[in-house]
């Protein structure tokens, strides 16, 4: 198939690029490179050294003998390059990664949450308009969250995106419905996916867009094994306190030796899948496209769920760490249990790769590695809400 891969320049977007082109499909990735960007705004930069796309496809092209393409477009504002592009290649599938991504970022100042809300909404629809001007079949794959949900569980596990309810009638009857679960976001990045899950339900409704919205939880680890093959393909590894993730910030800080930062009680529970079952999700979704005309297809792609101080314990048994409580930059419940339904990935043949030591020690092993890298002052969260 001939697949785009919006965002491909990204954490997600560069291993699910490399495996989807290994698998024989024919990849164009599109990016505009804001992600590098904004690691220039932050002043920090991913610990592992990514290469300039142009190397990064040159040791692709040695490795294996394919060629990847590389368009440099900005998706929110760029319409009628996005659109000539999908005109002349008529992809069968777009993967969608190309959105301002962090929750801290996109709380930092009212410009971010405004770029965040610009970028994002604009990067969805025009990729859901051009689809539709194109008048091609095109199946079109969204990376979204688990925490378009919140995370209660309200006493059941959180379904895969619709919510059976009784509405109780004028005349006592009741009526049975099937509604998107409510959204309740936690951050202007987490309310742009929301709002991206409504012109999903539109676009579908309307134009009959084919659409699969993957409410992924936190990806850990950063190699996959395609990005293991050569140096020049190591994927980016964030630990600042903007973009750095929980469980990836605990392993760098604790090969760093730094306080593994634990915020407030560390009662969160969140939702986490590995990089490499991330890459094998997209596969799974590619190979089985929504029916003409069935609904926006959600699947929650999430392997298990942890305790943020659960993992700094375990992190710190392994390592010898050491935990600080610090104060939660973050509005967010101090305590809360999760439960979710991930049983459509699995049954389309997802073999979850679990947290476990060999793992943790291979994610410690990069941090390790380029420690001398590590810049210790961008640790800490300082975006407050
Ligand atoms: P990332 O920031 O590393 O990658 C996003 C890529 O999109 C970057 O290369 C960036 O340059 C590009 N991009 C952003 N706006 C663009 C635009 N307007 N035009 C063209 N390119 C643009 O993020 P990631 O961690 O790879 O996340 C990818 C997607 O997966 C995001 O939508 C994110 O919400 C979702 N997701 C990520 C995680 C995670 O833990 N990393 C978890 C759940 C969901
Ligand atoms: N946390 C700490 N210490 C830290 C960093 C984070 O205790 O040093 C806590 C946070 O307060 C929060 C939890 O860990 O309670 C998760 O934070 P995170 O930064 O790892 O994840 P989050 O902000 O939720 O965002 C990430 C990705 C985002 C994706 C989301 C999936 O950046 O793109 O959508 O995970 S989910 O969380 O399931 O919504």
């Amino acid at each position: 198939m001939r697949i785009f891969v919006l965002g491909g320049d990204g954490f997600c977007g560069w291993p699910t690029a490399l495996h989807l082109s290994k698998l024989g499909h024919d990849i164009s990735i599109i990016d505009n490179l804001s992600r590098r960007n904004i690691d220039n705004e932050l002043e920090a930069q991913s610990l592992t050294p990514i290469q300039p796309m142009g190397i990064r496809l040159k040791a692709w092209k040695e490795e294996t003998g394919r060629d990847i393409d590389f368009f440099n477009i900005d998706i929110a504002r760029d319409y009628d390059a996005l659109l000539t592009q999908i005109e002349a290649q008529a992809p069968d599938v777009i993967v969608h990664f190309a959105e301002q991504r962090a929750a801290p970022y996109s709380m930092k100042s009212s410009a971010h949450k405004r770029y965040t809300v610009d970028n994002n909404l604009n990067a969805t629809n025009n990729v859901l308009a051009a689809i539709v001007e194109s008048g091609l079949d095109i199946h079109l794959i969204h990376l979204g969250t688990m925490g378009v949900y919140g995370y209660g569980s309200a006493g059941m596990k959180i379904p895969e995106g619709y919510l059976e309810v009784e509405i109780r009638g004028e005349n006592g009857h009741s009526v049975a419905q099937e509604i998107l679960y409510p959204a309740n976001p936690g951050s202007i990045y987490h309310m742009t996916k929301t709002q991206d899950a409504l012109l999903f339900f539109f676009y579908n409704k309307n134009d009959k867009v084919k659409i699969t919205d993957l409410h992924q939880g936190i990806v850990w680890g950063t190699q996959t094994e395609d990005t293991k093959r050569d140096e020049r393909l190591v994927n980016r590894f964030d630990y600042d306190g903007d973009y750095g993730t929980v469980l990836n910030r605990f392993l760098m800080q604790a090969a760093v030796g730094y306080p593994l930062t634990v915020h407030g009680t560390g009662g969160q529970t969140r939702a986490f899948i590995h990089l490499q079952d991330t890459v094998r999700c997209i596969e799974l979704a590619v190979n089985n496209p929504p029916q003409a005309g069935e609904r926006v297809n959600i699947l929650n792609q999430m392997t298990e769920t942890h305790r943020v101080r659960d993992l700094a314990q375990m992190v710190a048994d392994k390592t010898g760490a050491e935990i600080a409580m610090v104060e939660n930059p973050r509005k967010e419940a101090a305590e809360n249990d999760l439960h979710v339904v991930n049983e459509r990935l699995l049954g389309l043949g997802l073999v979850p790769t679990t947290l476990d030591e060999g793992l943790m020690a291979e994610v410690s092993d990069i941090a390790v590695r380029y420690k001398d890298r590590a810049d210790l002052t961008k640790i800490p969260c300082v975006s407050y809400w």
